[in-house]
């Protein structure tokens, strides 16, 4: 089942048919209220099952992409120390995308096709990587907010009913929380610097508060799946619910750090014991992810070369196998 990173031809993975028996579906729905696991040689809903392809793929695919603002920074990064991090870091985001990468593979869809999705511009991913990195603190706020709402939404994705997608989170969030405690000690660095420093951070933060808070998804009322992910327990807490737990949190770390956000509707309400936040612009949200963002086409073009230029590996990696499986069938024989 786990082709890892490409199809040997002639063995390439069946998508199982769809075989929506009501009472198995409705047995399927009562376990998964009950709050069990589904792992993947049960039957399953063929929607559920697309509807984990499709989240979990989509996840691999940010994870891949989302190496690409910061990688930019590696060879500028201003000292060894952050260097080193840095790299690790990008390269732990490589690794998040093959976990999850295998994590799809096990509902029976090979990772050629979700990558031939990716670079065809059929598969989605993350809004926020289409934003560039303009300066040394866009690497700070991306570790402090970008890694920071991740968590948000990541943390209950480790109960996800479907126990492969589970394990996987569980490993990735322990590595995401590692990501924002170095962006954040980036920041508060630089915080305690030159007024230019300062002021590099508060730009950045500027630029990166609302994207942000895209990067939760629509409005609860405007989320076509939500409904139907919760009933399965692929989703545990509402795209909006998140935004306001990562509002809440962040609000105070920006404090501490001396940093300010661009909303002059945040505050503190007593009433709600939660922040009120300002309109997210919905059609900056779209227009992003429908592919016409600043960085859209470099990301993906960017993803392609890579793949293009890893061409030889893969062709050596089959002629091995090639040989290694020819000499199995000549001891055998
Ligand atoms: N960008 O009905 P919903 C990271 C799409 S990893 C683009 O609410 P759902 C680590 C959505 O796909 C960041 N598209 O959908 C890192 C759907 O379109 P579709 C990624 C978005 O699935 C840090 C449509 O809108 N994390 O940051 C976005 O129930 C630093 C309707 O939306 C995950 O993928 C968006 N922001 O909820 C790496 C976590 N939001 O598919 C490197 C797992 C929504 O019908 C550096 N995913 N859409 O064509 C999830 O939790 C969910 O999929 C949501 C969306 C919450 C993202």
């Amino acid at each position: 089942m786990y082709t890892q990173a490409m199809d040997i031809p002639g063995n390439e993975t069946k998508t199982p048919a769809g075989s929506d028996d009501p009472v198995r579906a409705a047995a399927f729905d009562e376990r998964t209220a009950r709050g069990e696991f589904v792992e993947a040689k049960d039957w399953m809903p063929e929607a559920y099952r697309r509807t984990l392809i499709r989240q979990i793929s989509q996840h691999a695919h940010s994870e891949v992409v989302g190496m690409l603002p910061e990688g930019h920074w590696i060879s500028r990064a201003p000292s060894l120390k952050r260097k080193a991090i840095l790299l690790a870091k990008v390269q732990d985001e490589g690794g998040h995308g093959l976990y999850l990468y295998a994590a799809a593979e096990t509902l029976g869809v090979s990772r050629d096709e979700l990558v031939d999705a990716l670079h065809a511009g059929k598969a989605k991913y993350s809004s926020i990587f289409n934003y560039p990195t303009l300066t040394w603190a866009d690497i700070g706020v991306i570790g402090w907010l970008v890694d920071g709402a991740a968590i948000m939404n990541q943390v209950p994705l480790c109960r996800c009913s479907y126990g492969p997608y589970a394990r996987a989170m569980i490993r990735i969030c322990k590595e995401e929380s590692f990501h924002q405690r170095q962006g954040y000690d980036a920041l508060y660095t630089m915080m305690q610097g030159t007024e230019a420093q300062r002021a590099m951070v508060q730009d950045a933060v500027n630029r990166w508060w609302w994207p942000v808070l895209m990067m939760f998804g629509p409005h609860d009322a405007d989320s076509q799946h939500s409904e139907q992910s919760m009933k399965w327990g692929i989703k545990r807490i509402s795209n909006d619910e998140l935004r306001q737990q990562f509002v809440d949190a962040t609000v105070a770390q920006g404090k501490v750090l001396g940093v300010t956000f661009p909303d002059p509707d945040l505050c503190w309400n007593e009433a709600r014991g939660h922040y009120d936040f300002g309109r997210i612009d919905w059609r900056e949200f779209w227009n992003v992810v429908n592919g016409h963002g600043p960085c859209n086409k470099e990301r993906l073009a960017a993803r392609v070369a890579a793949w293009e230029d890893g061409a030889w590996v893969r062709e050596a990696a089959l002629a091995y196998a090639e040989k290694h499986a020819a000499r199995q069938r000549s001891v055998a024989a």
